[in-house]
């Protein structure tokens, strides 16, 4: 069984998505291990996001990312994370497949559609480990 890092972004909160997204994520038969709302800080995202820091786009996705508190999620199913990210789509939400998480629900503006996308997942099994302990604590994982 493989375990993934899910973060419901801010505009997921404010189009209120939340519970849209996590019922495709349970109807896809994924297991929900935990599951809790946090406001994101500058230094978690810089962690979170080391690897687009020094993008010339990173100050708006810091800003974007502390409009709302995020709803972060340890799901857990075999293959989950090549799913997931098929589930989700690509980054850019103009160019994700038709039936995707980003394509349905994600932003199609201009300048927002690379960023506005609804969900983070995480994007291999060394990654999800590190981001799962980023978020969460060992007593926070229900392994039921
Ligand atoms: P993803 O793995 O799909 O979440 O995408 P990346 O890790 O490549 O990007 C991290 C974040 O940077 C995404 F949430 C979206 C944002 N981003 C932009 O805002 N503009 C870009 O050109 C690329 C990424």
């Amino acid at each position: 069984m493989e375990k993934t890092l899910i973060l419901l972004k801010p505009d997921c909160v404010q189009k209120n998505l939340v519970g849209t997204v996590i019922a495709r994520f349970e109807e896809a038969g994924f297991a929900i291990r935990a599951n809790k709302m946090i406001q994101l800080t500058d230094d978690l995202l810089r962690e979170h996001y080391a690897h687009i820091a020094e993008f010339p786009f990173y100050p708006d996705v810091e800003s974007f990312m502390k409009e709302t508190p995020v709803v972060a999620l340890v799901l857990e199913a075999d293959g989950i994370i090549d799913t997931m990210r098929e589930m989700l789509g690509v980054t850019d939400c103009l160019e994700a497949a038709e039936g995707t998480i980003r394509a349905e629900f994600g932003s199609k503006e201009e300048g927002k559609n690379k960023m506005c996308n609804i969900a983070h997942a995480s994007d291999g099994v060394d990654a999800a480990a590190v981001e799962i302990a980023r978020f969460f604590s060992e007593d926070e994982i229900f392994n039921y």
